[in-house]
């Protein structure tokens, strides 16, 4: 079938060689040897490391199916036009990613009282010295949070190059943004890390809903954190023709980490909503599968997809705005014809 999506539209993992890339320095690290491949955990701890990806390898591993999705996906949506990477919707993937828990080298470390914040800076270097290291930043409690993860593997196996070989952070229910590639050097600070990629980008308006009114800027502005939730139809995109009578509508929801507990499906324009099915649950941080059977007669369709979150945040009829073009997560329509 033409009209549908190939990457999301098999199940809740999207494959290795189908997942997003992104990068904002073009010194991309091609050759990294994982032999002589370290990790520097230093600052306000007691015990600075230098852990080898052996090392790293030989504790205890845990796995996470997590959404990874950059700040800006979906961005080329946003009227009126915002500046920077015009995304569609691809620039998100669900993959289950092994490691060991942040936590577990901070305690090795031993971080010392008083500290606030960690930094993550990766391998990868700017080309000309007026642009800023991609330098990322958690408070101490998130990176401490047992979730918060070292990443080697990937779908079972190891991170390939471009998503962050040999070792990646991976900050469940959060922008991509945290999720630094080529990961080598943990700081822990006593204070609130003032770097470019923390002060300047990546910060969504302090306001109710994070948005503003469309064009306008915002008074105040906070660093982006947690996944808006989502839900997408991927087995038919716009334009599809399909047979009138019963078609079966599937796709995946996610959201911050709550989990999702409802995705319903409008085929009159948002009047009336059907529930869908869930399908398999591979934890709170992953894409869940919907399918749902609906009856379209002959003519042009409308169809909607919201998801509601355990948390009870659901999805806005109309676009939010932010001057980024962050967080969009309008309930989608999807324009086919049945015949
Ligand atoms: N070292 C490094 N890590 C990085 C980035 C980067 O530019 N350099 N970009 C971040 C952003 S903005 C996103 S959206 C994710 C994308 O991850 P992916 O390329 O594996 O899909 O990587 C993050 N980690
Ligand atoms: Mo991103």
């Amino acid at each position: 079938m033409k009209h549908r999506s190939p990457i999301f539209n098999d199940g809740p993992i999207t494959p290795n060689n189908a997942f997003f890339v992104r990068y904002h320095l073009a010194d991309v690290p091609l050759d990294i040897d994982p032999d002589k491949f370290t990790l520097e955990i230093k600052g306000k701890v007691d015990k600075p490391l230098k852990l080898s990806l052996k090392d790293i390898r030989k504790m205890r591993a845990v796995e996470i199916a997590a959404v990874n999705q950059c700040s800006g996906n979906s961005r080329g949506f946003f009227n009126p036009r915002v500046a920077g990477g015009q995304l569609g919707n691809g620039a998100m993937g669900c993959a289950r990613w092994r490691g060991v828990p942040l936590k577990t080298v901070l305690d090795m470390a031993g971080v010392q009282a008083g500290s606030k914040q960690v930094t993550f800076n990766g391998m990868d270097g700017p080309v000309t010295d007026k642009t800023p290291d991609f330098i990322k930043a958690l408070d101490i409690d998130h990176a401490r949070d047992g979730e918060v993860m070292l990443a080697y593997g990937m779908n079972g196996e190891d991170l390939p190059v471009l998503n962050g070989f040999p070792l990646r952070l991976v900050v469940p229910g959060y922008y991509g943004t945290y999720w630094v590639k080529h990961l080598n050097e943990v700081t822990v600070i006593d204070g609130v890390y003032d770097g470019f990629w923390m002060k300047s980008a990546y910060r969504i308006p302090d306001t109710p809903n994070n948005s503003v009114e469309p064009g306008t800027a915002p008074k105040s502005t906070i660093p982006i954190n947690r996944f808006t939730v989502r839900s997408f139809i991927t087995s038919v995109s716009n334009g599809a023709k399909v047979k009138a009578g019963t078609v079966k509508l599937r796709g995946i929801a996610f959201d911050r980490g709550k989990g999702i507990k409802e995705v319903a499906v409008s085929t009159d324009g948002g009047k009336t909503w059907m529930p869908a099915k869930l399908g398999r649950d591979l934890g709170k941080y992953a894409f869940r599968e919907w399918t749902l059977p609906v009856k379209l007669a002959a003519g042009p369709q409308e169809l909607k997809v919201r998801a509601t979150s355990n948390g009870g945040d659901t999805q806005p009829m109309e676009p939010l705005w932010n001057p980024a073009g962050y967080l969009r997560n309008v309930v989608e329509t999807v324009r086919i014809t049945a015949a």
